[in-house]
């Protein structure tokens, strides 16, 4: 599944350090979250959330780079919140906010945007491939949203960021961000974050073809399995899945040219904490006739629970505004000192 088996950046323990590291993430509401984002991020948030000064925010402003429906993404926010909470994120120890509500994101992307250069965006994968052929009917948005992503992280001087693969290359841009800023102007106010990649789940591809990842935004559902999906569609989906006639391999290596089969064997090991060899081991040899039952049985026993908790939260919408709101409070009074900050820095206020 995953094409790089990247290493997550080592963290350390708090016990350690004198400072907790902090660590920042977002995810998009843009439709349903799906196992890509549970397994490539979010479950990696959960399990910070107890030793670590996290930050989780539902990354509003930038669902906007591409066209939204008004009422859709109102809706989309509380039910990404209450997925994230479903998905075990616990808003008594994690600041948990939605990013158009603290101003300070918004603000201190303007200023990256006056250090970024032209020719470092122009290299990002992401817009090329989300701005396709039609590139120059893409919004500014949408190719400034590395700076954005930037600010989200540094107006909270974040040090770690527990993302996807895909994310990787804005992450590093984030880090020649901070650098340029602390050297343009002197100062030594912005660590270099280090993303957190988990290995085995960092890159979760679509069901239906294994040389794209899953995605929120793909027109079609059976490319995905999401958090809200019942025992019956993630049955369905996954027996839909592409896959090929051939048995398992007992190694990685018969995977090579077998993408969706690769997928597959990934999305098992992720979801039961084993390694793909281990997956192989146990069920090289078999057929999808016997592997396609057992992933099912897996992934329902996992997204099931998230799937009915997150229905019984959406049904007090007040309870989930009420959590934003004091997630809003706790982000703000942490990104207004570093705002603060930046601006003596760049000349804006007395020093
Ligand atoms: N397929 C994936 N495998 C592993 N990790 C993934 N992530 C997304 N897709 C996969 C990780 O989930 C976090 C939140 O992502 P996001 O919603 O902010 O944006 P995205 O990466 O653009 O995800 P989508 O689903 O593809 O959304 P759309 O379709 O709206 O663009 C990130 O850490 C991401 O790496």
């Amino acid at each position: 599944m995953s094409q790089t088996q990247s290493s997550s950046a080592d963290i350390t323990s708090p016990a350690q350090t004198e400072r907790k590291n902090v660590i920042f993430s977002g995810v998009q509401p843009t439709g349903n979250l799906h196992l890509g984002n549970y397994l490539g991020a979010i479950r990696n948030w959960v399990a910070q959330q107890n030793d670590f000064d996290c930050i989780y925010c539902v990354v509003d402003l930038h669902a906007i780079t591409v066209p939204q429906d008004p009422q859709a993404l109102r809706t989309s926010i509380r039910e990404v919140t209450a997925c994230l909470i479903a998905s075990g994120i616990d808003p008594d120890q994690a600041v948990l906010f939605n990013q158009s509500s603290v101003p300070q994101h918004a603000e201190l992307a303007w200023i990256f945007n006056c250090v970024a250069r032209l020719g470092w965006l122009n290299r990002m994968t992401q817009f090329k491939e989300k701005a396709g052929k039609n590139r120059e009917n893409a919004t500014v948005g949408l190719y400034s949203y590395p700076t954005l992503m930037a600010a989200d992280i540094l107006a909270y001087k974040a040090t770690h960021v527990p993302v996807g693969e895909d994310q990787k290359q804005h992450l590093e841009l984030t880090r020649d961000i901070a650098a340029a800023f602390n050297s343009m102007y002197g100062a030594d106010i912005f660590p270099l974050p280090e993303p957190q990649i988990q290995g085995v789940a960092a890159r979760v591809m679509s069901l239906r073809d294994g040389s794209s990842k899953m995605s929120k935004s793909d027109p079609s559902d059976y490319t995905r399995i999401n958090l809200t999906d019942s025992a019956d569609e993630i049955a369905q989906k996954i027996k839909k899945a592409k896959t090929d006639p051939e048995p398992l391999p007992s190694e990685m290596a018969g995977l090579d040219d077998r993408p969706e089969a690769r997928n597959l064997v990934g999305i098992y090991a992720a979801l039961s904490g084993a390694t793909n060899a281990e997956i192989l081991s146990e069920f090289g040899g078999q057929g999808f006739g016997i592997f396609k039952p057992a992933l099912v049985e897996l992934a329902v026993s996992q997204i099931a629970p998230i799937s009915e908790k997150m229905n019984r939260l959406l049904d007090d919408r007040a309870e989930i505004d009420r959590i934003l709101k004091k997630g809003t409070e706790q982000a703000r009074a942490r990104a207004e000192p570093v705002l603060a900050e930046v601006k003596k820095i760049v000349g804006f206020l007395p020093e």
